[in-house]
C-alpha cells in the first residue's frame, strides 16, 4: 500500500482532511510544546483543579515559569482524573487512546497500568511525534501510535478493555464514533470521555462556542447528543461529572501567561455563562 492510498483510506471526507491538515501544520504551538518540555509529557487537553495562589504572588521575574508549571500540573490532573475512571485495568489488558495527539496521556496510562496502549490520530505529524516519544522512553513494545481514523480504526471486536477520548469527539459524528468504540469493547468494558459540549438546555450554540469551533476547526456537539449516542450504542453511563467550575481556574491562569493563544476569553465566557460545559462521562458496554 502506498502512502497516498493509506491517506485516502484513513481520511474519507473533506472535513477530515481539513482537520488532519490543521493538526499536521500545528508544529510550533508553544502553548503545548512549552508545557510538554517541562517533563516530556506532551498533552493536547486542558486542566482542572484549583490554582496554587503562590504562583502569582511570588517574584515577578520567575512568575511566568511558575505559571507554565502550574498549567502543566493542572493538565496532568485532568489526565489523572480521566485514568481514575477507567476502572480496574491489569497488565494484560489493552487500552485505546482515541485521538492521541502527541501521546502524553497514552504514556501516563502505560505508566499507571503497565499494559498495552494503542493511540490513533488522523495527523501523521502527531503519530510520528508520539512514536518518537515512545522510542525515547523505551516503551515502543507497549505503547504504539497509528495513523488511523477513530470511526474505522481496525482493532478487533472486543479487544479493548478501556477506550477514552480526551477532547477529540468534537471532530466526529458521535453515533458513528460510539458504534465503533462499542464494537471494540467487551461486555463490561469502559469508555471514558472528557469533552467540551454546548449546553442545549439553554438553546442553540452561543457566540462563545461558535468562536471555539472556528478556532480549532471543530464542531462542538450539544450535551444531549452524547447521551443519545451512548444509549444508541449499548454504552451505559456510570459516572457523569460537570467539570466546568473545575476548569475555569486553568483558563484564568492561562489568560495571564506568556503562552495564551487568544482563545481564552471565549472559553471563560462560555463557561461562566454556562453555554459551554466541560464534562467527564464514564460508560460501560452492556
Ligand atoms: C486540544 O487541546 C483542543 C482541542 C482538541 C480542541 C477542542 C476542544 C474543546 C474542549 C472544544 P490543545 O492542547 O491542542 O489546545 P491548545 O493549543 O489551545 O492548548
Ligand atoms: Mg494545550
Amino acid at each position: 500500500m502506498t502512502m497516498t492510498d493509506a491517506r485516502d483510506e484513513v481520511l474519507t471526507t473533506d472535513y477530515q482532511r481539513a482537520v488532519a491538515n490543521w493538526w499536521d501544520t500545528r508544529r510550533t504551538d508553544r502553548v503545548n510544546l512549552a508545557l510538554g518540555e517541562i517533563d516530556g509529557f506532551y498533552h493536547h487537553h486542558y486542566g482542572v483543579g484549583a490554582v496554587d495562589p503562590s504562583v502569582l504572588e511570588g517574584p515577578a521575574e520567575t512568575r511566568d515559569e511558575r505559571t507554565l508549571r502550574e498549567l502543566h500540573r493542572l493538565e496532568h490532573a485532568q489526565a489523572d482524573l480521566l485514568l481514575d475512571h477507567l476502572g480496574p485495568i491489569g497488565p494484560d489488558d489493552s487500552l485505546l487512546d482515541s485521538g492521541s495527539g502527541r501521546g502524553g496521556l497514552s504514556f501516563l496510562a502505560n505508566q499507571r497500568f503497565g499494559c498495552r496502549v494503542d493511540g490513533i490520530s488522523i495527523s501523521r505529524y502527531q503519530v510520528d511525534f508520539a512514536t518518537q516519544q515512545a522510542a525515547e522512553r523505551g516503551v515502543s513494545d507497549q505503547v504504539s501510535f497509528y495513523f488511523r481514523n477513530m470511526l474505522h480504526s481496525g482493532f478487533a471486536d472486543g479487544s479493548k478493555r478501556g477506550i477514552w477520548t480526551d477532547e477529540t469527539t468534537m471532530y466526529v459524528d458521535l453515533f458513528e464514533a460510539f458504534a465503533e468504540f462499542s464494537r471494540m469493547l467487551p461486555r463490561g468494558g469502559r469508555y471514558v470521555c472528557i469533552t467540551g459540549c454546548y449546553n442545549d438546555s439553554l438553546g442553540e450554540k452561543s457566540d462563545a462556542v461558535n468562536t471555539i469551533d472556528a478556532h480549532y476547526t471543530c464542531r462542538v456537539h450539544p450535551r444531549s447528543r452524547y447521551f443519545a449516542a451512548l444509549a444508541a450504542n449499548n454504552l451505559v453511563p456510570v459516572n457523569v461529572f460537570d467539570l466546568t467550575d473545575a476548569t475555569i481556574p486553568y483558563w484564568e491562569l492561562r489568560e495571564k501567561s506568556s503562552i495564551a493563544t487568544g482563545i481564552e476569553a471565549a472559553f471563560l465566557e462560555g463557561y461562566r455563562e454556562r453555554s459551554f460545559q466541560y464534562l467527564l462521562i464514564a460508560a460501560d458496554k452492556i
